[in-house]
């Protein structure tokens, strides 16, 4: 996957590259530790908007001027890089979004209303993102079918026996993410898509905290539809991926009619246009998919492997540190985990934790990180959740246990 990628990482080196961390907040050195909402982005994604804007911003496929061709190239350009970042054997199957949610939207809104009748089963997790519930929901309710959720163990762990019990023949489409925003929890989707598949299920795999973390490989895991959104991934907002089999994308209505969709227009008939451009209607984000194209090259230049060792150094090293900070209850101890570290302080609302280390200059995520279900599960309204990208650093890591105990002596005293 990674060309040239070294095997020891340079942090210092790569921490340069992104002009966003060399900033005081609140007096004090940048710690950033909410990459699961949204990663930093380096130098070379922000100059790359920059150059389109300055050298050729053009509206793409439709003009032969030598600036729209160059757009046009630019824009596929991106298109074939995801593409190979998401092991595809075709073009047509990498439909750009707006994002992760947008993707499972259109899945629900074009293959849910084409295939989905009344009493069909959809099965989502417990653990899901808001996205890929209320889209599931909204589907159920237009054409009278079924959710159900697989549950999760007291570690944040997808119950396997749960979710064979839960699959039948009705069980149309099973859509789980791959790594848990909440609780950091790896999901065992090759198992999951096979059994699913056993069924005739089509399976979607929201991706949104993989991308950036784990290696993707739609062909070999046989995936039906794959979701990913740029900006998790070092690449600029407003931008997604759905990977979609190309039989199954062929088989699907548009999702939103317009220019660019379509082939030919009369006010009888509209013939829709060719995939991927019957489901990018309209004039799409030229600028930041150019960009995602450096984002993309910046995660396969040092290598996936080599990400995911450095951020499961830092987990493993974050998780031990604050295990000593008293009254911490850690929410999510599965035993495949992305970097992501959620818990909560007993007699603390997680809010003060927030705001309180935000004074210290350390940026960390509160709140039930829109998996109101997941909270309802273990019982709480809310966590604190650092979440560490390539970029972060042990160091950063002791001055949040530092931070948490101040702010634990301070709140308790
Ligand atoms: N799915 C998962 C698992 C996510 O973590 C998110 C965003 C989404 C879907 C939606 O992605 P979008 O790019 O369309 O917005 N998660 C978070 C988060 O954890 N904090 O802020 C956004």
């Amino acid at each position: 996957m990674s060309i040239s990628a070294p095997t020891q990482l340079d942090i210092q080196k790569i921490r340069e590259e992104f002009p966003v961390l060399h900033q005081q907040v609140n007096g004090k050195p940048l710690i950033y530790f909410d990459n699961a909402a949204t990663s930093q982005k380096p130098k070379r994604v922000i100059e790359k908007l920059t150059e389109y804007y300055e050298g050729y911003n053009a509206n793409i496929h439709r003009g032969i001027h030598t600036l729209a061709e160059k757009a046009t190239r630019a824009y596929e350009d991106t298109r074939e890089a995801a593409r190979i970042f998401l092991g595809a054997d075709h073009i047509e199957e990498i439909v750009f979004t707006r994002g992760v949610t947008e993707c499972i939207n259109l899945v629900a809104s074009t293959y849910g209303n084409e295939f989905i009748n009344k009493g069909d089963e959809i099965i989502i997790a417990e653990l899901e993102h808001h996205s890929n519930i209320v889209p599931w929901q909204m589907l159920c309710e237009r054409k009278g079918a079924i959710l159900k959720v697989i549950p999760v163990n007291d570690h944040g762990e997808i119950e396997l026996d749960a979710f064979k019990k839960l699959l039948s023949d009705r069980t149309k489409i099973v859509a789980t993410n791959h790594a848990s925003n909440s609780l950091g929890t790896i999901n065992p989707i090759q198992e999951m898509i096979t059994l699913a598949h056993e069924k005739g299920a089509v399976v979607l795999i929201d991706g949104a905290q993989s991308a950036a973390h784990l290696p993707i490989d739609v062909k070999a895991l046989n995936v039906d539809f794959y979701c990913v959104s740029s900006h998790k991934m070092y690449g600029p907002t407003g931008v997604g991926v759905l990977y979609g089999k190309r039989e199954l994308l062929e088989k699907m209505p548009p999702y939103m009619g317009g220019g660019e969709m379509i082939k030919d227009v009369t006010f009888e008939k509209t013939t829709y246009n060719d995939l991927p451009y019957k489901f990018e209607a309209g004039t799409p984000n030229i600028a930041d998919v150019v960009a995602f194209a450096e984002a993309i090259a910046f995660v396969n230049e040092l290598g996936k492997e080599n990400i995911h060792r450095h951020e499961a150094e830092l987990l493993a090293y974050a998780t031990y540190k604050l295990s000593k900070l008293k009254g911490i209850r850690f929410i999510g101890t599965a035993s495949q985990k992305v970097s992501v570290l959620s818990f909560v302080i007993e007699g603390i609302h997680h809010f003060d934790i927030g705001q309180m280390l935000d004074t210290r200059g350390i940026a960390v995520r509160t709140g039930h990180h829109c998996t109101q279900p997941l909270m309802e599960r273990f019982e709480i309204e809310g966590t604190v959740r650092a979440s560490f990208a390539v970029y972060n650093t042990k160091e950063e890591i002791d001055s949040l246990a530092e931070g948490l105990t101040r702010v634990i002596n301070f709140l308790k005293s």
